[in-house]
């Protein structure tokens, strides 16, 4: 018992004794537990953005990338890759073509990912049908079975623009069963909820190992 006294006073008379050691030993300290957090609670998460043509979604990884938004969009010929790093959180976002000869591509980019979001254009109620039977024969797929997703109804800045609910109804949320779902009002061209949008997908990432 003795013996263990003496050498805690001894480590504690060390420390103190020497005033450079101790600035440079807890500045040492400190960054090494950055280092250590950074590290070792690095989030990554990998998304697929899915939805018919001209919803939106090449717009919004631009608005959630770099904040810039334009109304003068290529419609997007297979698929697009994007990494954007928010705080902690890397996010990789499989950007796919929402045109009817792509939709067949899309299982395959959806089956690894933490999430699936689904970007709807909210003003266009004529394509809701063809949006919903889309979203529901992908969820089917029993590779996809489980996986989060995230219903976005864009271009709320338009004034025919659908509510929530209706946009629930119109979609049939309500009916998805066996995974988490989640719906967000937004408009890329305002930025409107994608601060939300984002506050989601960092929720949703896995630590990295
Ligand atoms: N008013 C309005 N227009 C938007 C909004 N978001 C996107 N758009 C417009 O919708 C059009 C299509 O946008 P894209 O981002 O290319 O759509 P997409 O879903 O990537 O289309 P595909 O790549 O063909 O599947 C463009 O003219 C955009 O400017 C929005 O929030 N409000
Ligand atoms: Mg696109």
């Amino acid at each position: 018992m003795g013996g263990g006294e003496v050498d805690g006073s001894h480590g504690s008379v060390g420390a103190r004794g020497d005033g450079d050691g101790d600035g440079f030993g807890v500045w040492a300290r400190g960054w090494w537990w950055t280092w250590w957090w950074c590290f070792f609670f690095k989030q990554e998460m990998e998304l697929s953005l899915i939805g018919l043509q001209n919803a939106g979604k090449t717009s919004l990884v631009n608005v959630i990338a770099t904040g810039g938004y334009s109304e003068d969009m290529i419609p997007t010929v297979g698929f697009n890759m994007r990494k954007v790093t928010k705080g902690n959180v890397t996010i990789k976002m499989w950007d796919l073509g929402g045109q009817p000869r792509f939709r067949s591509m899309w299982e395959r980019y959806c089956r690894a990912v933490s999430a699936i979001v689904y970007v709807v254009d909210a003003a266009d109620q004529d394509n809701l049908p063809v949006a919903r039977s889309e979203l529901h024969d992908l969820l089917s797929k029993p590779s996809l079975s489980g996986i989060p997703l995230l219903v976005l109804g864009n271009k709320i800045d338009k004034p025919e623009a659908l509510t929530k609910q209706a946009l629930t109804d119109e979609m049939d949320l309500n009916g998805i069963p066996d995974r988490e779902v989640c719906c967000f009002m937004i408009s890329c061209k305002n930025s409107s909820n994608i601060d939300t949008v984002i506050d989601w997908l960092v929720k949703h990432s896995k630590v990295k190992n």
